[in-house]
């Protein structure tokens, strides 16, 4: 085969090149066909040469394989370079149907995997980015930095408006008023049901935050999902800010890049907390589909203020949801790492979190972290109130240096963290 689509000379240039690591795994007697066969149907090419094809089209479009690291006889790591002129300007569908459409489906193939994505500064900044990131969030708080601790308010179906709407109030406010969490999410799947509807939970919801400003002087943030078609999206959106509320919540994966897209081009002047809902689907194969990583990348570009990454620890014995710790501070380099003119994005962790793990996140994590606790807090033997100020204490300990189990009672002890005594002995 000649060298269209597969040149080891070639000379990569990163500022006119967006640049994919993948990882193939093919039938055997494939490798060197499919370093040919990606960079082809992912660019300019087909499965056999076509007429109206030039010299100048090839030379100038087509994606190249320029470097190669075999693994074996049926697996490769490989370096595709496309050239930036493929690209259409603040376009994510566009982009992911070039270097991440067809090319999965090729039976050349058994697995194909998307590790990571390099994109010029050129295309990075026709991108709008995050609006707020996380210093637009802290100032919204009134803080200089995370952690920021949270809760999705559980049962995550069923409550009704104002049992909803109450316990996000006990989370907010703790025992005390002082020692609950800041920031209130949506369940994924909670939006506009017969049993809760949207107005009716939004509307009381934020009533509450008023109440705790009034009452506390804090200002505390209700991540309200608005998820649905476009058009009810941004109805819900208009809702919340006509209400009052501080932040919009989107499940990103599940609406779609373009929605986002939309979403963030109507500047509603809100952060957008981004719910990862699906990406298992994509993520989860270490072999096949795309790397966390890179999803966390387009939903950067895409102008999400914050995104679901993972807890660090599903790999430890602890947690709910599949993912290795370097995983997890990969997709949290793209968001927090500089890109072009582009704002951060808060990582936000969640998913089995309890106060017996969340040190290990704050360890590893903070200070610029979102940090959601459902069952954890909601689970605590005295309720919501308690389960909020005893996840504060656990992340008080933490910041302290305390996180493992037999010193974390001893310290709750010390410091008649009653609460946290409670939720670690799981007593009344
Ligand atoms: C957490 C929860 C979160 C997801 C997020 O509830 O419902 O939406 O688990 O997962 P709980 P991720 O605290 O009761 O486990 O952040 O990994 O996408």
């Amino acid at each position: 085969m000649d060298k269209e689509f597969y040149n080891e000379d070639f000379n990569a240039d990163p500022d006119a090149n967006v640049i994919v690591d993948f990882k193939v795994i093919v039938p055997k007697g494939n490798l060197n066909r499919v370093y040919h066969e990606i960079p082809a149907e992912s660019s300019v090419g087909t499965w056999q040469r076509v007429a109206a094809m030039t010299d100048d089209i090839l030379r100038k479009l087509s994606a190249k394989t320029f470097q190669v690291e075999k693994l074996s006889d049926t697996e490769a790591k490989l370096k595709v370079a496309y050239p930036l002129e493929l690209f259409e300007a603040n376009n994510i569908p566009q982009m992911l149907s070039l270097f991440a459409g067809n090319v999965y489906g090729m039976n050349s193939l058994e697995y194909l995997r998307v590790n990571d994505v390099h994109i010029p500064n050129e295309l990075i900044n026709t991108f709008p980015g995050p609006a707020h990131g996380p210093k637009g969030i802290y100032d919204i708080i009134g803080i200089d930095q995370g952690p920021i601790l949270g809760t999705i308010v559980k049962p995550k179906l069923g409550s009704p408006p104002d049992v909803h709407a109450k316990t996000t109030y006990d989370a907010w406010r703790g025992v005390d008023g002082t020692s609950g969490i800041t920031w209130v999410k949506d369940d994924e799947p909670q939006t506009d049901q017969d049993f809760c509807r949207f107005e009716d939970r939004i509307g009381r919801v934020l009533e509450y935050a008023d109440q705790i400003k009034s009452e506390t002087g804090r200002q505390v943030i209700y991540a309200a999902n608005i998820t649905g078609s476009i058009s009810t999206m941004m109805k819900r959106a208009d809702y919340v800010v006509d209400q009052g509320g501080k932040c919009l919540m989107i499940d990103v994966v599940t609406t779609g890049f373009s929605a986002v897209q939309h979403i963030r081009e109507q500047d509603y002047g809100l952060p957008i907390h981004a719910h990862r809902a699906m990406h298992g689907a994509l993520t989860r194969h270490h072999d096949h589909g795309i790397h966390m990583k890179v999803l966390a990348l387009m939903y950067r570009l895409a102008g999400v203020d914050g995104i679901h990454t993972g807890t660090i620890f599903g790999k430890m014995g602890y947690g709910k949801i599949e993912e290795d710790k370097e995983e997890v501070l990969s997709s949290n380099k793209k968001l927090m790492g500089d890109l072009g003119n582009m704002k951060q994005v808060i990582p936000i962790a969640s998913g089995g979190v309890g106060v017996r793990n969340i040190g290990k996140i704050i360890d590893a994590l903070a200070p610029h972290v979102v940090i959601t606790a459902g069952g954890g807090i909601h689970g605590h033997p005295d309720g919501s109130a308690a389960g909020a100020t005893a996840m504060n204490q656990a992340k008080d300990a933490a910041l302290q240096g305390v996180i493992e189990d037999d010193a974390l009672l001893q310290w709750a002890k010390d410091n008649e963290a009653v609460e946290l005594v409670k939720a670690l002995t799981n007593q009344s």
